[in-house]
């Protein structure tokens, strides 16, 4: 755990009782501070109640009053669609508003650090799609090159529930645009910024305010390194917004788009290789090909940004090449789960959104694809091009119908349930197919999670192999 510091002898509200909550109870405790907590679901104040915690509505003007901080969970809205009732509280009454990713950066060193030789270092990715994969990535090459890697945020650990680090170790944080918004201390040594297209723009108010919630990752602290996806044109303009000049390697550019042979750091991949220019010369080449755990370009997009930070933390190219070999990739993420008859089987719920679906579906051929759920704003219409390699659809989800109706000019079977969707496409495949769950959409509507929708359409497969 990692001790908050700052609110020694005082009270700090904190709101929302998950991960990200319970854990800075505990930090801001272990810190000196008390924790007044507040979640709406009873289940949770019990949980923090059996800690001790004492739980107390906080909107209310006589207790949010004496708050030094109010510490806001990623999953509470504090701005738009609109705050929260208890933002909206402390808001009115001046109370600095924060978050756990706040009181970590603000936190972490402070002291603690004076007897290390190395002091560790903190790698934070944001971006929308592949910031889990090129996270776990990262500290997957660390790692494997024999030194010690923590890996915590937005991929399902509390930043402040971190042990406390060694000399030379490395903090890998994932962060959201949730996290990045409200964060009022983001000191990364490394930012990264995979990538953006529309998500949870229902919580910016738009592209822009998604756009520029990210953003604050690599601006607010000035990081040493900033790693950024050059594909899009919100990425361009940062990199061009943070280096000095052409020259400055403070900003490693990275792209699976475009060879990027200019002065400078750049990390690019084509064609399956993986090649680091620096000033106008290439420093080294890897064969991304035969990595079974990062298939298609958008995983080659994932290894570059890893890649580009790993060199940054000085680490070989020879040693990031035997890391890679060794990645399995993360459930649900393109992953293979079964190969029978010649037909694949692949699970990729996290495509949650219509970018990631896009990706998905260009990283494979013949593919008899399992898609819809809950569709999120701005419609399947940045999907059409992507359709290329789809053999037939078999649309899952409660509007399943409305969502097949979409897809123009493929085959798409309306199948509803998980269950129709696997017999339909494992009736259909031959030899070459790949059966590919990529759905496009959110899985609120028939499941509790996406991990739950991967983890049903998995035992489907089984059990008809
Ligand atoms: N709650 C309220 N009032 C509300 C809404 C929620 O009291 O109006 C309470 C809930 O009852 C619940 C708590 O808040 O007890 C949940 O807080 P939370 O939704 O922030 O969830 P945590 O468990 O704290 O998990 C959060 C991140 N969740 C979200 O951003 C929604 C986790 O990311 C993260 O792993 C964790 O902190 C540790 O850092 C998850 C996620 O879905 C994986 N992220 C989104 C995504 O990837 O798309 C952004
Ligand atoms: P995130 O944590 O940003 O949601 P994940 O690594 O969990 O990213 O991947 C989420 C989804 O996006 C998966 O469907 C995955 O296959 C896809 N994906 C992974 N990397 C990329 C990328 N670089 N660009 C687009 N989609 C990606």
């Amino acid at each position: 755990m990692i001790p908050v510091s700052g609110y020694a002898g005082q009270r700090v509200g904190v709101l929302g009782l998950g991960r990200s909550g319970l854990s800075a109870a505990r930090s801001l405790r272990a810190g000196g501070a008390e924790a007044l907590c507040w979640d709406d679901n009873a289940e949770a104040r019990a949980r923090a109640e059996a800690e001790g915690f004492d739980c107390i509505e906080l909107a209310k003007e006589a207790v949010m009053s004496r708050l030094a901080a109010l510490i806001v969970s990623p999953g509470i809205a504090h701005l738009y669609p609109e705050p929260n009732p208890v933002v909206a509280a402390a808001l009115k009454a001046g109370v600095p508003v924060d978050n756990d990713i706040g009181l970590f950066f603000a936190s972490l060193g402070s002291g603690a650090w004076d007897g290390l030789d190395v002091p560790p270092r903190v790698v934070a990715v944001t971006g929308s799609n592949g910031k889990s994969t090129t996270s776990a990535l990262i500290a997957h090459l660390i790692e494997s090159a024999g030194k010690t890697a923590q890996l915590a945020g937005n991929i399902g650990r509390g930043v402040l529930d971190l042990d406390a680090p060694h000399s030379g170790d490395v903090i890998v944080l994932e962060l959201s645009s949730y996290q990045t918004e409200l964060a009022r201390a983001l000191t990364p040594d490394i930012a990264v910024f995979t990538n953006l297209s529309p998500d949870h723009l229902d919580r910016h108010n738009g592209m822009g305010g998604y756009f520029a919630a990210k953003r604050r990752l690599l601006v607010e602290g000035g990081p040493d390194r900033a790693v950024i996806g050059v594909d899009e044109l919100e990425g361009l303009f940062l990199s061009n917004q943070l280096a000095m000049g052409q020259g400055d390697d403070r900003v490693i550019r990275v792209s699976v788009a475009q060879k990027l042979t200019g002065h400078g750091w750049n990390v690019f991949a084509k064609k399956g290789f993986l090649a680091e220019w620096r000033k106008g010369r290439q420093v080294a080449s890897l064969d991304l090909r035969a990595v079974t755990g990062l298939p298609g370009a958008h995983n080659h997009q994932n290894a570059c940004a890893a890649y580009a930070v790993c060199r940054a933390l000085g680490m070989a190219p020879r040693d990031i090449e035997k890391g890679f070999q060794s990645f399995k990739g993360l459930a649900h993420r393109s992953q293979l789960i079964a190969e029978a008859g010649g037909i694949a089987y692949v699970n990729d719920s996290k495509a949650t959104n219509v970018d990631a679906a896009e990706k998905a579906l260009a990283a494979f051929k013949n593919i008899r694809w399992i898609c819809g759920g809950l569709e999120k704003e701005g419609g399947l219409s940045g999907l059409q091009n992507a359709l290329g390699h789809v053999k037939t659809a078999y649309v899952i989800g409660r509007e399943a119908a409305q969502f097949a109706m979409q897809l123009k000019g493929i085959d798409a079977k309306v199948c509803t349930t998980m269950a129709a969707a696997v017999a339909a496409a494992m009736a259909d495949a031959e030899a070459g197919d790949v059966v590919l769950l990529a759905p496009a959409a959110a899985s609120f509507d028939q499941y509790d999670s996406f991990e739950m929708r991967g983890e049903d359409f998995t035992a489907e497969v089984l059990k008809r192999l």
